[in-house]
């Protein structure tokens, strides 16, 4: 059994604007993971390039920054079991144009022939970078809120008797 792990997952500009918040947190909750914190942000470059940092000097870089700056984006702090892996394979490939039909890329998204792939959701995709990317966008002197106990489930509806 894996252990039990939180990842960031962030709804991108493009995600927001399209109303597609919903439907991402609901795959990911349909999978069984938890949500424990959520949060509309809209990040400053510091913020940004801080998040993207392993990508400052590729040609992608600013059209990337520029992209993520547009608009609100919805953070959340994920929780379960193998989560990070989880999370990723829900998300599909970066590019949305390659992206496996049932993944969230690669139902939603597609090429808009813009300079940078929109590409609706980021996730952690390692134990260090889920830490180091909950700090930066949670914030290590907040509280996280208490963690739920996932409902027990319903209970077997009985068939009505007629008399
Ligand atoms: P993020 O980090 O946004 O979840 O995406 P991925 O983990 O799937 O992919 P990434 O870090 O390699 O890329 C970050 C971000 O840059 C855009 N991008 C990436 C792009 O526009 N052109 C490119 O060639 C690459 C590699 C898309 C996601």
């Amino acid at each position: 059994m894996a252990g039990l792990e939180e990842t960031l997952v962030l709804v991108k500009p493009d995600g927001v604007a399209r109303n597609l918040t919903g439907e991402i947190l609901s795959r990911i909750e349909a999978k069984g993971y938890q949500l424990v914190d959520i949060r509309m942000v809209e990040p400053n470059r510091d913020l940004l390039s801080a998040h993207y940092a392993e990508h400052e000097g590729k040609p992608f870089f600013d059209p990337l920054v520029n992209f993520m700056e547009s608009g609100p984006v919805v953070a959340m702090r994920i929780a379960g079991h193998a989560a990070i892996a989880g999370v990723r394979s829900l998300c599909g490939a970066t590019d949305p144009t390659a992206a496996a039909p049932g993944t969230i890329r690669g139902d939603l998204g597609r090429d808009w022939g813009l300079a940078v792939q929109q590409n609706l959701i980021h996730a952690s995709d390692s134990l260090e970078s889920s830490s180091r990317e909950l700090a930066l966008w949670f914030g290590p002197l907040l509280s996280p809120p208490r963690r739920r106990r996932l409902p027990p489930p319903p209970p077997p509806t009985r068939p009505r008797t007629t008399r």
